[in-house]
């Protein structure tokens, strides 16, 4: 799917609006900043980046919540931005990697995926499912929510602010199908969101698939659940809570019990390895909430399973 000579598109967004957190929006720059362009030339490809994708704010006072959904505005507009930037890059034959932000920031590289790709399957790997509707959201905080309205759950239809993406009359971006999209590293789910994956039949491994099985055969049933012909382009959203927190201390939601460094990067490699990647996300780096030594681990694995996930062997 990505055109000879092979290139990356950087969209770095710097960008914190789907959560309370600040400090997330730092993300894209410190991981610029390690190096990442460099290490991604160094693999051979050639790496489009123009600087860190520019958006309006919308002061709180003028972005009151819609029902429980908050910064509805800020939210839907730089994901709405953020889908024509990857849009516009596949088209140009380039592979966009995304660098959060927080990860409602999925809303827009997903349905920029799908626009040209209609196609295409996601790879979620989270500690978090990210699938709260309007309904289940215990805190109305988008990044908690972005799963749910790229599927369209029925009450996400009720938020107005983001009928360029629900309003299938108007837009003509596809919905993401509930047979398209794996879950991967899972154990903070709300009960709101088990039922939805339940009601909705979507594949999901959590943390006890990963030790039951090993991730060798997690990865061959992802892969089998949402592309057994592996004739499909894959659009890999990586949050990096999913990693151990002793892997990946600095982002917003810390949760016990994760994917080792191996573990992680062998998601990214086995995706490789298929030669469907069409984009790839990195989210949630959150370089404020730790110490030096903390940012400068999290951001050093950041940038490695990105070259991972880009071709990286370790032979
Ligand atoms: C919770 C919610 C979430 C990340 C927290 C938390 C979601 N399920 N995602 N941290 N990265 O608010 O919906
Ligand atoms: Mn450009
Ligand atoms: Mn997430
Ligand atoms: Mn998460």
């Amino acid at each position: 799917f990505v055109k000879d000579p092979k290139t990356v598109a950087i969209v770095g967004c710097p960008f914190s609006g789907g959560q309370p957190r600040a400090g997330v929006d730092q993300g894209p720059i410190h991981l610029v900043e390690a190096g990442i362009i460099d290490q991604i030339s160094t693999l051979g490809w050639k790496v489009h980046f123009d600087g860190h994708h520019q958006f309006e704010d919308i002061a709180v006072e003028h972005d009151p919540p819609r029902g429980i959904v908050k910064r509805p505005r800020l939210v839907s507009k730089i994901c709405e931005s953020v889908s024509q930037a990857v849009g516009k890059h596949i088209q140009n034959g380039a592979l966009p990697l995304t660098l959060g932000g927080d990860h409602s920031l999925a809303m827009g590289t997903i349905a920029g995926t799908l626009s040209k790709h209609p196609n295409a399957v996601v790879i979620w790997v989270d500690a978090h499912a990210d699938i709260n509707s309007v309904n289940t959201t215990p805190t109305g905080n988008v990044h908690g929510m972005p799963a749910a309205f790229l599927l369209g759950l029925p009450s996400t239809e009720t938020v107005p602010e983001f009928s360029w993406l629900t309003d299938k009359t108007n837009s003509s971006i596809p919905r993401l199908q509930a047979n398209s999209i794996v879950f991967i590293g899972l154990r903070d789910v709300d009960p709101g969101e088990k039922k939805i994956l339940k009601e909705n039949g979507i594949t999901a491994f959590s943390m006890h698939e990963v030790d039951k099985y090993g991730i060798g055969e997690v990865m061959n049933r992802a892969l089998d659940a949402v592309n057994p012909y592996r004739d499909r382009p894959i659009h890999l959203t990586f949050d990096v809570d999913a990693l151990d927190p002793s892997v990946a201390p600095s982002t917003g939601t810390p949760v016990r019990g994760g994917l080792t460094f191996r573990e992680g990067h062998y998601i990214c490699e086995a995706i490789a390895e298929t030669g469907l990647l069409a984009a790839f996300d990195l989210v949630e780096v959150n370089p404020s909430l730790t110490d030096d030594f903390d940012v400068k681990q999290t951001v050093s694995v950041g940038c490695s399973l990105v070259r991972s996930a880009l071709g990286e062997t370790l032979l």
